[in-house]
């Protein structure tokens, strides 16, 4: 499975092509607009949010609702787009206002530095977080894709700058609408309060706010992965797509962290067996990894996002690219917080590892031929 975005933030729209989907699989525009909306959600996302709309065109690989097995282009307009038309304009001519005063922290000094732009905007545009819109796209067609074989992803918010979760309470498939209802999707009510607090205070002093996002996967079977080769470690490709997530910084899979401080007596999951169900473990601190694939555990993975480098009230000192004097950033929109919505995109992300996975492994040009081979590879396993 591979995937491929274009499109800058306040460009006309962003696509997608989404290559090496099974024929056959149903789905609907509104399957993959309610995940469009669901990345929308969250306290603390800025006034583009509430006026903008994610207008969805399917433009290739879908007929009368299935996947053909061709390529799925999806396009996603900008309904801002009438306002930015000029400034964005593909056609030949230059910006009345570059962009130069870099903002700590963000893709924009060391991108202009890189690809010899006087316009912060050239790098900003495409290093902007709307990008994953598109991306949530490709997931939702992961997800339908996993769904076919059992496999759900949930996303809840652990914490929110200083204020955390104490940790055992974890959403299974099933409580996902309760994540999505919270205004900070997160599932412990007592500490949804606190985050939102947390939150109002740094919008009142102009500030942003990171945290961390745990994502689980459920009914992953067996085996996706391998141990051979390092790029084939599940632990190594949701590393990868955990950390391409604008802002993230961290990521810690099963209790990664904390193990590294135990024992190894204490550290490691004990392996039981069921006539019923085969084999298990008494714990999960591996997050569902050993040896780079998949144990049948679910699947536990820890993000951690920066706050936001754009201020609403710039106070980090920067330089300025033409005068070279010391200076504070420019000043753009945005979110408080972008944590909520970083949640649905680390699912999306986990999605898109899994079901490439899981198209390596079962393989099929029509779905029913995967579900054919997934089914009597988890048979298989009876008794081994
Ligand atoms: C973003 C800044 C804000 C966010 C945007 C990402 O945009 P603007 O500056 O136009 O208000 O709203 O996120 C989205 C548009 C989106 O769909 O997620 C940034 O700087 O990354």
């Amino acid at each position: 499975l591979r995937f491929l975005t274009a499109g800058e933030s306040h460009g006309q729209a962003l696509v997608v092509v989404v290559e090496g989907l099974p024929a056959g699989m149903a789905i609907t525009e509104e399957q993959i607009g309610s995940e469009l909306a669901r990345r929308r959600l969250g306290y603390g996302r800025g006034p583009r949010m509430r006026f903008e709309q994610d207008r969805l065109t399917l433009v290739g690989g879908i007929r009368h609702g299935v996947t053909l097995g061709s390529p799925v282009a999806i396009e996603i307009a900008n309904t801002e787009w009438p306002k930015w038309e000029q400034e964005m304009s593909p056609a030949p001519g230059r910006t009345e206002k570059p962009l130069t005063k870099p903002r700590p922290g963000h893709a924009d000094l060391v991108g202009m530095q890189k690809y010899g732009f006087d316009d912060a905007r050239n790098i900003l545009e495409r290093a902007s977080a709307r990008e994953t819109a598109a991306r949530v796209a490709a997931g939702a067609l992961a997800k339908v894709l996993l769904a076919e074989l059992g496999v759900a992803i949930v996303s809840h918010v652990v914490a929110m700058g200083p204020v955390t979760t104490k940790g055992d309470r974890r959403p299974g498939p099933a409580d996902l609408e309760a994540v999505d209802a919270s205004e900070v999707r997160c599932f412990d009510p007592e500490v949804e309060a606190a985050m939102i607090a947390e939150i109002k205070a740094a919008a009142k002093v102009g500030d942003s706010l990171g945290g961390v996002v745990e994502v689980i996967g459920y009914g992953v079977p067996v085996g996706l992965g391998s141990h051979v080769h390092w790029d084939r470690k599940l632990d190594g490709l949701l590393g990868q797509a955990m950390l391409s997530i604008q802002a993230v910084k961290g990521v810690e899979l099963g209790d990664g962290f904390d193990v590294a401080h135990r024992r190894g007596s204490e550290a490691h999951d004990p392996i039981t067996w069921d006539p019923a169900t085969g084999y298990g473990r008494e714990s999960n601190w591996s997050g569902g990894l050993e040896g780079g694939m998949t144990t049948g555990e679910p699947l536990v993975a820890r993000v951690a996002m920066k706050p936001l480098s754009t201020l609403n009230r710039p106070v980090l000192k920067t330089v300025d690219t033409v005068t070279k004097e010391e200076t504070v950033s420019f000043k753009e929109r945005t979110d408080v917080t972008a944590v909520p919505a970083m949640g649905v995109v680390a699912e999306t992300m986990m999605a898109l590892v899994l079901a490439g996975e899981a198209l390596r492994k079962f393989g099929g040009d029509t779905v029913a031929e995967l579900r054919r081979n997934h089914d009597a590879y988890v048979q298989s396993l009876d008794g081994r």
